[in-house]
């Protein structure tokens, strides 16, 4: 029988900070359901974690904290390659030369540039602007067809699609135009529990919006038993009228696979008390593994060392090529 070839998928999360559900359910939950199908290939971007300000030891235990994490949601080594951005050197190879043809005018404008630059007025540096065009890098490197990711890195995606246009228009063809995965209903953009308005974010200065993947269950139940629903008392998926209520069901669906009509069906004729309490129990039972998993792993940091360099060795062998490539095209002298 032939077999198909698989296309390539590249994803990657920054290790910022402790990641919050928000992030599992709008990414990294997608990364091990789509690793039979593509040849992916997943980072932890390191390099973009730094256009705000780190403190050097706790980046250092969040980059081996996140590699674990990938592992314990079942990222499974044999079947795709993990590794730290900071560990290939292409990809800045790959974000200089891009940056000849990315024009500062497109790069301001980006709404997480303008976000950001907002949250750390004292800290708007040239890195945060370029975080885009380092992003395009890390996907054109591999020729990925598809990037999973959660909805607020769609404007990214357009402009590494427009780069990739643009570099193939000037030079020739040379990197294969990704599409984003963004799901398709809920769960792309999980919103704060303490402000239903906004999106769940782990820089949150109010603790009680974000619940994280480490957080223990007696934190997990509290945070829920406080989220902020509104003065009805329906258990109904509606967005516009009910975002408080849509984002806890929408919780509720993605760890328990359910649908949302079936989710909405189970809670109908019960109060707001019981619904949450109901959710924070799912929350807290699904993370239970997986935080298991990951504090076994940790404590065998040889073997996530391992994945992890082996892993950069993998990615090395595939970024060169494109960067062979696009050297070419651009008309380094190779000295061959
Ligand atoms: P910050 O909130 O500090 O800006 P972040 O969580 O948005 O950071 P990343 O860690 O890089 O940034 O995000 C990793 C992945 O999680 C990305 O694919 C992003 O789109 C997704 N993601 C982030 N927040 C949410 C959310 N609230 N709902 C769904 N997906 C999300
Ligand atoms: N900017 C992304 C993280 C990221 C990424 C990538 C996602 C860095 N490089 C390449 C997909 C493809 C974020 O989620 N904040």
């Amino acid at each position: 029988m032939e077999e198909k070839v698989k296309s390539s998928l590249f994803s990657a999360v920054q290790p910022s900070g402790a990641v919050t559900i928000g992030n599992y359910i709008g990414a990294i939950r997608n990364f091990a359901r789509l690793q039979d199908e593509y040849n992916c290939i997943y980072a932890v971007a390191d390099l973009h974690a730094i256009t705000v300000k780190q403190e050097p030891a706790a980046l250092r235990r969040n980059t081996l904290e996140l590699m674990a994490l990938f592992l314990a949601c079942g990222i499974d080594p044999k079947k795709c390659i993990l590794f730290v951005q900071s560990h290939v050197s292409a990809h800045c190879e790959l974000s200089w030369v891009l940056n000849t043809i990315a024009y500062p005018g497109e790069l301001s404008r980006m709404t997480q540039f303008k976000d950001k630059s907002a949250k750390h007025a004292e800290n708007v540096n040239m890195g945060l602007m370029d975080y885009p065009v380092l992003m395009a890098a890390d996907i054109l490197l591999y020729q990925a067809a598809l990037v999973p990711v959660g909805a607020d890195q769609k404007q990214h995606l357009e402009l590494t699609r427009d780069l990739a246009i643009r570099f193939n228009n000037r030079f020739g063809q040379t990197f294969t135009v990704p599409e984003g995965y963004i799901l398709k209903d809920s769960g792309a953009r999980i919103m704060s529990l303490a402000d239903p308005s906004r999106k769940m974010s782990k820089s949150d200065e109010n603790p009680n919006g974000f619940v994280t993947m480490g957080e223990d269950r007696d934190s997990i139940l509290r945070k829920f038993k406080r989220a902020v629903t509104d003065s009805d008392s329906e258990i109904r998926y509606d967005p516009e009228a009910k975002p408080g209520v849509s984002n806890l069901l929408t919780i509720y669906h993605a760890f328990t696979g359910k649908s949302l009509a079936d989710c909405e069906r189970e809670f109908a004729g019960k109060g707001y008390g019981d619904f949450k309490a109901a959710v924070g129990e799912t929350v807290a039972d699904a993370l239970a593994p997986i935080q298991a998993e990951k504090a076994r792993l940790l404590a065998d940091k040889a073997y996530v060392n391992s994945v992890m360099n082996e892993g950069a060795s993998a990615a090395f062998r595939l970024a060169r090529k494109t960067l062979s490539k696009v050297y070419r095209k651009v008309g380094f002298y190779s000295g061959e």
